[in-house]
């Protein structure tokens, strides 16, 4: 190569980057990997240091109109400053004190709230109150009105989960503050939405031609999921089908009307492992993040074991290899992003 035909390239990439202009040659590697390089990293929070920092929060910081929430994102180390467990997931710790309100708003993002432990607060989903108890999913889909109230004497805690990142990288978010009239202050044995939708495999016949995009059923009770992942295993052990892998129940909270994942973007399961049962170990394009409801164990992520008790938030980006590990009976609440990658054709699994 002359000297001449360096200058001329040297003036070349100059002229690239003066022009807004990058040439693939230089750099395809990083931009078309083998496989996803997630910046999130493999993370465990600890719920015996969540709990007492919420606890804290809620005598110190008052819960009202603009900051919303008394919610404290778990804040993934490798998307630092982003309050990002994942790339495409938000989860938090919410506190909620004896008498405290959480006005209602709404949002294009979707969210659910998992209860590790405590009742009583019940959340308004478009002007349906639903009880809130131990175990319990609650939906809030995108658009939904709601707020949440605490009638009791009793603080109380829980887990939301939303596709918060998400609806970021790809400018879908909107917002709206709804009405300050908190409503009737009584607390219902059953929301409306569990009236008409809570009786498993009846489907209301108005609603048939019409299915919104996420799950009309605003609650699914711990009773329910407790017997279903409990089922599992007695029927493994009576020689049935049923469970994923040996010693390794789960359900899929579903949209009792289509089947698919009860919100759009979110995945949402309860996993139950019997004592000294392992899961599969699986790598796959996509996301998730696991709160350990009871019992002990541990997780391997990308090789590494981390020791899990009640209440620990684990992190899981794209890709990383994981196996969960139970000493004690385990059960494990999952939310993952896989519902996106399903519909978009990108979603890709290897499990051994
Ligand atoms: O409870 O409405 O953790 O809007 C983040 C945003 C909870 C909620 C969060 C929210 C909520
Ligand atoms: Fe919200």
């Amino acid at each position: 190569m002359t000297a001449i035909d360096t200058d001329e390239e040297a003036r070349l990439y100059s002229d690239f980057d003066a022009l807004g202009l990058i040439p693939l040659w230089t750099i395809r590697e990083g931009l078309m990997p083998a496989s996803p390089t997630p910046v999130a990293v493999p993370y465990v929070w600890h719920w015996t240091d969540l709990y007492p920092l919420a606890q804290r929060a809620g005598e110190l910081i008052p819960v009202g109109r603009g900051g919303e929430r008394r919610a404290i994102a778990v804040a993934n180390p490798g998307l630092s400053p982003m309050p990002y467990a994942t790339s495409t997931l938000w989860t938090a710790i919410q506190y909620l004190g004896p008498g405290e309100v959480a006005p209602p708003h709404r949002h294009s993002q979707n969210a659910f709230r998992f209860v590790l432990e405590g009742e009583g607060v019940w959340t308004v989903v478009d002007g349906d109150p639903v009880a809130m108890r131990r175990g319990d999913l609650l939906i809030t889909a995108g658009w939904q009105f709601h707020g949440h109230y605490n009638p009791n004497d009793a603080p109380m805690a829980w887990l939301d989960g939303l596709d918060v990142p998400f609806c970021a990288h790809i400018d879908a978010q909107f917002f709206e503050f709804g009405s300050d009239d908190v409503g009737e202050q009584v607390t219902p044995q059953f929301s409306r939405s569990e009236r008409l939708w809570g009786q498993p495999g009846l489907v209301p016949v108005s609603t048939i031609h019409e299915q919104p995009p996420y799950s009309p059923l605003a609650a699914y009770r711990w009773e329910d999921t407790d017997a279903a992942l409990r089922a599992q295993l007695e029927l493994e052990a009576e020689g049935y089908p049923g469970v994923v892998s040996p010693g390794h129940a789960a359900i899929r909270f579903s949209h009792p009307g289509t089947g698919s994942d009860a919100l759009p973007t979110i995945r949402t399961e309860m996993h139950r492992i019997a004592a000294g049962s392992s899961t599969q170990t699986v790598r796959e394009a996509g996301s998730s993040v696991w709160q350990v409801f009871d019992g002990a164990g541990s997780v391997t992520l990308d090789g590494e074991l981390r020791e899990l008790v009640h209440g620990d938030v684990i992190a899981v980006p794209s890709w990383c290899e994981h196996t969960f590990r139970a000493a004690t009976e385990l059960t494990l609440f999952r939310m993952s992003d896989q519902p996106i990658f399903e519909r978009l054709h990108l979603n890709q699994r290897i499990a051994r």
